[in-house]
């Protein structure tokens, strides 16, 4: 018993060890987000300062979504910062600022397409500009 636990752990580090397509189903096998051990996958943060309801995080999951080589996202209205995990070979950070930009929001530097944020319900433009205009 204790013997074949042992040997399990050995075998889970070897894998581990070299960078094999077979990491990725033993890290399933274990429980563990394949997402992380997977070999392409990096992980980046975009800011969003824009956003200001539920409907803004997912109006910018949405457009993130729509990027491909992207695997996972998520959108914090607190700190307003997209976590994002994406395939660095199949998209780029500059693509996926454009996606959140099409879709009405600043992304980091980026700002939104004025077209876009237009569209957006009132409740998901920023105050400022309620007043300004
Ligand atoms: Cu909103």
């Amino acid at each position: 018993m204790i013997k074949s636990t042992f040997l399990t752990l050995a075998l889970g580090l070897a894998l581990m060890a070299c960078n094999k397509p077979e990491q990725e189903q033993a890290a399933k096998a274990n429980g563990d987000t394949p997402q992380l051990t997977a070999g392409n996958v990096t992980q980046t943060t975009i800011k969003v300062p824009t956003i200001q309801c539920g409907s803004c995080v997912s109006h910018v999951e949405e457009a993130l979504k729509g990027v491909d080589g992207v695997s996972t996202i998520k959108v914090n209205l607190e700190t307003k910062i997209a976590e994002v995990n994406f395939d660095p070979v199949k998209t780029n950070l500059a693509a996926m600022e454009k996606a959140i930009s099409m879709a009405g929001y600043d992304a980091n530097d980026t700002k939104s397409d004025p077209a876009a944020y237009a569209e957006l319900d009132a409740c998901c433009k920023i105050p400022e500009s309620h007043s300004g205009k």
